[in-house]
């Protein structure tokens, strides 16, 4: 990519198993299979220190109060804020599996205030483009691979964290694309690359924006 133009950060959002995984990696795939810089990340992002206290809360050996835990959430997000920046500054696109709307989501279903939820995030790099992948019931993707391994993966708290992810997408729908979780992955993923490769030449020349 010429001088000066950056990469565009894009994530994808929603409920587990609700293929933003496989959504993720198709994407990246497609990208670079265009020639583009590309890279995969993941939040949580579980190696750091800060992330390995989030694994253990996640697969139920460690509790932690519902307030620590959100901001370790974020604070794992912060600690890549740098390195995500200096990335798209030299022009590579990244492609997130989760963000900070998962943050205020799983935090806010559970009872936290919804600003209190989100003003750790202000001041993180504003996406891009958001791909909410939405599915038309909770339960639907309860039958997906699995399910129910980690803490928060049961039926009556993903339909409340769908409730806080649909809010979250009416509020900011000038950069989130909902789209139905369930049609077939290549359906999925011929909308995504189709916006994508719209977005990309877009922002090339645009301030990153932040939260
Ligand atoms: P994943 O590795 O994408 O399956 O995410 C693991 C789990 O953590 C999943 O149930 C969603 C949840 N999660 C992701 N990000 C956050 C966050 O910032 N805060 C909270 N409370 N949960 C999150
Ligand atoms: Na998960
Ligand atoms: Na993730």
């Amino acid at each position: 990519m010429s001088a000066g133009k950056r990469g565009a950060l894009i994530i994808f959002e929603g409920c587990d198993r609700s293929g933003k995984t496989t959504q993720s990696r198709l994407l990246v795939k497609h990208l670079k299979s265009k020639g583009l810089s590309v890279l995969a990340m993941n939040f949580p992002e579980r190696s750091s220190s800060i992330g390995q206290v989030i694994n253990s809360y996640l697969t139920n050996s460690k509790d932690l109060p519902d307030e620590v835990i959100h901001l370790m959430f974020s604070a794992n997000r912060w600690e890549h804020m740098n390195q995500v920046k200096q990335q798209l500054l030299e022009g590579t696109t990244l492609v997130v599996d989760r963000y900070s709307y998962s943050g205020v989501a799983y935090s806010a279903a559970k009872g936290l205030d919804f600003d209190w939820c989100y003003a750790p995030e202000r001041g993180l790099l504003k996406p891009d483009a958001v791909f909410y992948l939405r599915a038309p019931a909770a339960d639907d993707l309860a039958n997906r691979g699995q399910y129910g391994e980690e803490r928060y993966e049961k039926v009556e708290f993903q339909g409340r964290v769908a409730k806080v992810f649909d809010k979250i997408c009416s509020k900011e729908a000038s950069y989130w694309h909902q789209l139905d979780a369930s049609q077939s992955v290549d359906d999925l993923h011929a909308q995504v690359a189709g916006i994508a490769e719209e977005l990309l030449p877009k922002v090339a020349n645009q301030p990153i924006d932040k939260l």
